[in-house]
């Protein structure tokens, strides 16, 4: 656990896009959304159950473990981590059956609109509605997005703690999911750029139990935390760094999106990358990751 006290993610409901971009796209801070996409279809319609009986048959890509034990920790949990296609009735059923340990099934930016192009009338895209500025030629706010990605997972699934590369929109459909944040700012904290990780965009902490010797700067890291609920809509903007744990059978939408502020931060995940590769060459990896500068 962090020595420092969460602060709870700020919640707004139903603000005119122009706030939002105002007051936290530009200023990089993260917020929930309240009242803007609990209308949608999707946060009414959708269930696991319902999944099952409909598109139990199409295909997806599931986030799997070979741990037999699953483990919290970020090196352990990449080092385990691969996936697999399989039916989507069938992956569901093994998530509801309770006899697989948290981890071992997971849905994750499953793409199934191309198979099932009706579920897109169920929601919007919040990054062309709330994120791009409407002046911006149609082509161009297509160019910005990426697909929606679909999320399915039992209570218990963790996402070690990272950060993408884009703007993102995670809208929450169906249980509950707790959410910590933590600044670009506190990078340093997390011991990025972790150089011995499989991908640079996750810390080497287990935030939920940090190892105090190894990580002793984590101390200093403030997290912001929320419980997102069914029809809310949370925005991480690019770079910060968030860590997932599912508290029920959760169904949730996100969608990444490209600005200036999201380019820069992929500049420096480019630029880790290639001291790491770097590093790598000159059989020096890891030795000087300490002093790498922060990015
Ligand atoms: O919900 C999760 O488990 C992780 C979501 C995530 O990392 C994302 O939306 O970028």
């Amino acid at each position: 656990m962090n020595a420092k006290h969460p602060i709870a993610i700020e919640r707004i409901s139903s603000p005119t896009p122009a706030f939002f971009r105002e007051h936290y796209l530009e200023k990089r801070r993260p917020v929930v959304l309240t009242g803007v996409v609990s209308h949608w279809p999707a946060v009414t319609r959708w269930s696991a159950d319902s999944f099952k009986q409909r598109f139990g048959d199409h295909r997806v890509v599931v986030e799997r473990s070979r741990a037999s034990v699953p483990s919290n920790d970020p090196l352990e949990f990449l080092r385990n981590r691969y996936y697999e296609e399989a039916r989507l009735g069938d992956t569901i059923a093994r998530m509801m059956s309770g006899e697989h340990p948290p981890g071992a099934y997971y849905v994750t930016y499953a793409n199934i609109f191309d198979a099932a192009p009706e579920l897109l009338g169920d929601f919007e895209s919040p990054p062309q509605t709330w994120g791009i500025p409407p002046h911006y030629p149609r082509a161009l706010q297509d160019r910005l997005t990426l697909r929606p990605g679909f999320w399915l997972g039992p209570a218990g699934t963790v996402s070690a703690v990272h950060f993408d590369r884009q703007e993102n929109f995670n809208a929450q459909i169906s249980g509950r999911k707790k959410w910590t944040l933590y600044s670009p700012q506190d990078s340093r904290h997390l011991y990025y750029p972790a150089l011995d990780m499989p991908t640079v965009i996750f810390s080497p902490v287990d935030i939920e139990a940090p190892d105090a010797r190894r990580f002793p700067r984590f101390a200093e890291a403030q997290p912001y935390e929320t419980i997102l609920e069914p029809g809310e809509l949370l925005f991480i903007p690019a770079g910060w760094w968030h860590h997932v744990r599912t508290l029920e059978l959760s169904i949730s939408l996100n969608f990444w999106w490209w600005t200036l502020a999201s380019v820069g931060t992929t500049a420096r995940v480019n630029y880790h990358f290639a001291r790491k590769q770097l590093l790598r060459i000159l059989g020096r990896q890891g030795a000087t990751a300490a002093s790498m500068p922060v990015g």
